[in-house]
């Protein structure tokens, strides 16, 4: 019975281990679209589009289809978001996303996004 119980207590405290493993981050970058994230820069559609800043080609490759995602550019990482909501206010601007890193090590699930970096 009490080694029953070790048992249990042992791999319950696994399991915590393993969640706990999740913590919260804090990522920066910029709010961008993934068409352009994938590219690197607005440059290229922002000449197709025609649009005139960030903000505005990050919003419009998003209506075309796109997803708003957290792009470093130092890192030249790109950081995909669970959430759409948030960030569509911050769309081309720089921001500090806190959330934690799923486990393909891609994927924030945003909890909190603030503008600059
Ligand atoms: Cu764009």
């Amino acid at each position: 019975m009490n080694k029953l119980f070790a048992i249990l207590v042992l791999s319950l405290s696994f399991v915590g281990l393993s969640f706990g493993a999740v913590k919260e981050q804090t990522f920066t970058g910029e709010i961008m679209d993934s068409q352009c994230a994938n590219m690197g820069s607005h440059d290229v559609m922002m000449k197709q589009e025609g649009a005139k800043d960030a903000k505005q080609c990050t919003t419009g490759c998003v209506k075309m289809g796109g997803r708003y995602v957290l792009f470093n550019a130092t890192e030249k990482t790109i950081y995909q978001l669970d959430d759409q909501n948030k960030p569509a206010q911050f769309a081309g601007e720089k921001v500090t996303v806190k959330g934690k890193l799923g486990k393909d090590n891609k994927t924030i699930h945003v909890s909190s996004i603030q503008s600059g970096s």
